[in-house]
């Protein structure tokens, strides 16, 4: 052996983007090239970024496998670094090749830690290690896998076991992961939707303050909310007496009931119209007057959802609602969307009238920064703290055993941080 080791730096061209973009899948295929070369892994750790791409590493007793993905160009980069006589780096080459259905693949073998230019050094292995160390076991092995949500400044990841549900709709791509401390988890085109564990936060508050604010709510509307959050804790009010909900993407419906079922509890409840349409469209046809309460229950305003943050859709949900009526909508994070979410505070007030359009927040740990805003305008005089009877609120929360909402979470949701105020000049 005339190196410590070799380390074969590979390009693979044309690949299947969607293998590089499947992060699950990208890891399998690192594994099994360790595997197959005859390395013993000790960890593994890999990263999908939104919109796309893939990084990891495998660590082997025999030093490591990196990867780093362009699905956009069906480019890969691959670091094989193996050290010993006993693990070939040229199989897990093929072995990768193959995986990812590449066209065509190049490598570079540089020798690492050539013998001839190192000198051994004499030294007692006892100084270096305490007791316990020196014994030899079983290498502890660890598996990190990870989903995250990024823009260019902030990341938020999770760890997970693997994507349970993986579709591109019309619409956008669907995913349901598995996560590992919150629960099965909806994202859309690489953004999270709703998670088991805290989507009881986001629901709550969508439709609870709202709800319980306008005098005599009859008719609702929920715009979007297809994994099914929002009609679940509407139809917990009972003196409404029809729930309208038009979501644009069965595939969304699809997905939850199959892996969000808590959530997606409500959806084949008869006492919900459910409508697969344009929501954008289903308002537009709407009488006038004709609900008492609108939810807005979007994604980020990318993709399908870009429509339901327009200045003309605002104006036709103001139409659509009676008198009293009440608009909700996510209107994002402050501190994460902030121009989004500066831009859209204005377009309300243009709508409903500056005194009648307020911000609340709710705290969401899988959202981006875990500070989440509601808007809430009313074309009416229905004050969302003035006059809010707290008695009533405080009742519905128990008896429903809520587990965010409650008559001083409503009203302190409504307390703003300076920085949100100035934000929106209030
Ligand atoms: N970035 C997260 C925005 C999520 C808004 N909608 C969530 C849908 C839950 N019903």
């Amino acid at each position: 052996m005339a190196s410590l080791g070799r380390h074969i730096i590979v390009e693979y061209y044309d690949c299947s983007p969607e293998t590089l973009n499947d992060v699950t899948r990208i890891q399998e295929s690192m594994e099994g090239a360790a595997n197959k070369a005859g390395a013993t892994i000790i960890n593994s750790t890999f990263h999908h970024f939104s919109p796309y791409g893939v990084s990891g590493v495998v660590v082997i007793e025999e030093s490591h496998l990196a990867i780093h993905t362009w699905p956009e160009y069906g480019y890969a980069s691959v670091d094989l670094f193996t050290c010993g006589e006993s693990v070939d780096p040229w199989i897990s080459y093929q072995f990768l090749k193959e995986a990812f259905e590449a066209a065509h693949g190049s490598a570079v073998e540089l020798k690492r830690g050539e013998l001839a230019l190192l000198t051994r050094k004499d030294f007692d292995i006892k100084q270096l290690r305490d007791d316990k160390s020196t014994e030899v076991g079983d290498p502890i092995r660890t598996k990190d896998v990870w989903f995250t949500e990024r823009d260019d400044k902030i990341a938020l990841s999770m760890k997970h076991n693997g994507k349970l549900y993986d579709e591109q709709s019309d619409f956008q791509r669907v995913e349901v992961y598995n996560t590992q401390a919150y629960g099965n988890m909806l994202t859309l085109d690489g953004m999270v939707m709703t998670t088991e564990k805290d989507e009881y936060v986001y629901h709550e508050m969508i439709t609870h303050v709202p709800t319980l604010t306008h005098p005599n709510p009859k008719r609702a509307l929920i715009i979007g909310g297809g994994d099914g959050g929002t009609a679940r804790e509407m139809l917990k009010h009972e003196s409404l007496e029809e729930v309208v909900m038009v979501e644009i993407d069965d595939k969304v419906i699809e997905a939850c009931k199959l892996h969000l079922p808590r959530i997606a509890s409500a959806l084949d409840n008869p006492k919900l119209n459910l409508i697969v349409d344009d929501g954008i469209k289903y308002v537009k046809d709407a009488a006038d007057g004709s609900f008492d309460i609108v939810i807005v229950d979007s994604t980020d305003p990318v993709g399908p959802a870009e429509g339901l943050f327009s200045v003309a859709f605002y104006k036709e949900v103001y139409r659509i609602l009676s008198p009293d009526g009440v608009m909700i909508t996510q209107s994002e994070s402050p501190r994460f969307n902030n121009k989004v979410f500066k831009e859209i505070y204005q377009v309300y007030r243009s709508i409903f009238g500056v005194n009648n359009v307020h911000c609340y927040l709710a705290y969401i740990p899988t959202y981006p920064t875990g500070m989440w805003s509601f808007s809430y305008s009313s074309k009416g005089n229905a004050h969302p703290i003035e006059g809010f009877d707290l008695e009533k609120s405080k009742a519905f929360a128990e008896a429903n055993d809520l587990s965010y909402y409650n008559e001083q979470i409503h009203t302190s949701a409504f307390a703003l941080p300076n920085f949100v105020k100035k934000m929106i000049n209030q």
